[in-house]
Order: structure tokens, then sequence, then C-alpha cells
């Protein structure tokens, strides 16, 4: 099999490489095609929130055609995060743990974070597009003050640069790993997403469009729904949503 460094396109500024991965997705790229910018100016976030790409982050999309079923996309996410907290310690020797759903935190502060949209037609996954976006020599002391949570880049968690190539390679090396696993050892993947998470075990409330699911952070279902105990012992699997960390 092809890996996924061998096809890596490579742009100076994009809209975003969401919507590049989606167009070459669209036109027939093979699964493992890499879409890379060094800034782009409409990045997003979930739900058509505004991602900050300046100069100096890592910015890719992955177009990924993986055999689940619609309601275990989650399990993309799953693996995006343990292949980022894996690479990013791997590279930078730094304590990188995952907040459910989505985000890759430092002593606190997002470092990165995931995006997966997909296509999906007759019930079946036509693609998806994995969206990484990684503070790495960036200065977020002059983002917004109004950010979800506080921001941080990898350059100050590690008191230096970081070698932006070095970690694509290792992200791309990773993720491949973990994708060739992703159907047959989901459970394996999941014991390595327990050992990064800063959600389990934690009184958490999560956010859904108006609504609100508050309880314990217990386990995460085969789906990669974040199963959520609520004060009468009632164990609620959530699919998606924003996440608060309360104790
Ligand atoms: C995410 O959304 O965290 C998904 C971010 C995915 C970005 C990548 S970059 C490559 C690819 N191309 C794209 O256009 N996107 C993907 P969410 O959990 O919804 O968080 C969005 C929120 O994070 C925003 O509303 C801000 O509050 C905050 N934010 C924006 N830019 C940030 C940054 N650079 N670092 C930390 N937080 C940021």
């Amino acid at each position: 099999m092809i890996s996924f460094s061998d096809k890596v396109e490579r742009f100076t500024i994009v809209s975003s490489t969401q919507d590049v991965a989606k167009k070459r997705a669209t036109e027939g790229a093979p699964e493992g095609t890499v879409i890379v910018a060094e800034s782009q100016d409409h990045g997003r976030g979930r739900l058509g929130r505004r991602w900050i790409s300046p100069p100096g982050g890592l910015w890719l999309s992955v177009v990924l055609r993986p055999s689940i079923n619609p309601p275990r996309l989650a399990r993309v996410t799953v693996l995006a995060a343990v292949t980022l907290a894996l690479s990013i310690r791997e590279v930078t020797g730094t304590d990188a743990g995952i907040k459910w759903p989505n985000d890759i935190l430092i002593n606190g502060k997002k470092v990165a974070g995931i995006l997966t949209e997909a296509a999906i037609s007759h019930n079946r996954v036509e693609h998806v597009i994995l969206g990484i976006g990684i503070n790495v020599n960036i200065d977020t002391s002059v983002f917004p003050h109004d950010l979800l949570m506080p921001a941080t880049a990898l350059r100050d968690e590690c008191g230096g640069e970081v070698d932006i190539e070095a970690l694509l390679m290792a992200i791309l090396k990773n993720l491949k790993r973990e994708y060739d696993l992703l159907g047959r050892s989901y459970e394996n993947l999941v014991d390595v997403w327990r050992k990064f998470s800063v959600t389990l075990g934690h009184k958490v409330k999560v956010s859904q469009t108006g609504r609100f699911i508050e309880g314990k952070a217990v386990d995460l279902d085969e789906d990669g729904a974040l199963l959520i105990k609520d004060e009468n012992g009632k164990v609620v699997a959530v699919y998606a949503g924003d996440l608060i960390l309360l104790r």
C-alpha cells in the first residue's frame, strides 16, 4: 500500500485546505491525498466557526475513504486525536492530551483542532475529509480573547521553534498505521485514546445545539461516542458537541 506522504500537495495560501481536499475527493483523488497550506484565509472549525490559520502553523486535510457505516464516523475523530497526541508527543516531548471530541490540549490550552467532514450517499460513506490544524510556531497572544478556550502554540510549550516538516511526516506515518487498524483493531485505538484522554473521569457538561448534558465522562463506545453517566446513574452516548470540563 502507498504511504500517505507520497501524495502531498502543497500551497502557500488557500481559502481552506478542506475545500481543496473536498474538490480532489469529488474528482476521484485516491485515499491518502494530503493538502497542506502555509496559511488559510477562510480556515474553519466545526459548525462553520472561524479557524485562525496564519503562517507558522500546520494546516492540512487528508482524503479518506473508510469502509465504516455512517453511525461509526466519530471513530475517525478518535483516530485523528490519537494520531495527533502521539505525533506531537513524539516530535516535541510535550504532554499532549485529548479533550473529547476534537481538541488537543497542552497544559489545559488548545494547541490543535480536528474537523471531519463526510460525504454520504445511499447510506454509504463516500469520503471523509479529515482536517487538522496545529498551532506550531505562531504567536497566539494576538488571538482574540473570545475563543472557545485558551489557545497555545507548540513553540511556547516546548520553549523553541518546532520543525513543521518533521511534525507533518510523523502525523502522516502514525495516521497511516492507525488507519490500517481502524476497522479491525478499534479497541486498541480506544485503549490509547483512554491513556491520553483529559476528559475521562471528569465531571463534564456537553452542549448540543441548545441542549445540555451533564455528568461524569466514563468511556467511549464502539461508535466513538462519549459515554456520560448522569446523576441518576443513567449512561448517555453523546456523538457530538462542545464539552466543558467541570472538575
Ligand atoms: C476545531 O473546531 O477545532 C477544528 C479546527 C480544524 C482546523 C483545520 S486547519 C486545516 C483544515 N482546514 C480548515 O479550514 N479547517 C481544518 P472547533 O472545535 O469548532 O473550534 C473552533 C473554535 O476554536 C473557534 O470558534 C475559536 O474559538 C477557536 N480557534 C480558532 N482558531 C484557533 C486556533 N488557531 N487555535 C486555537 N483555537 C482556535
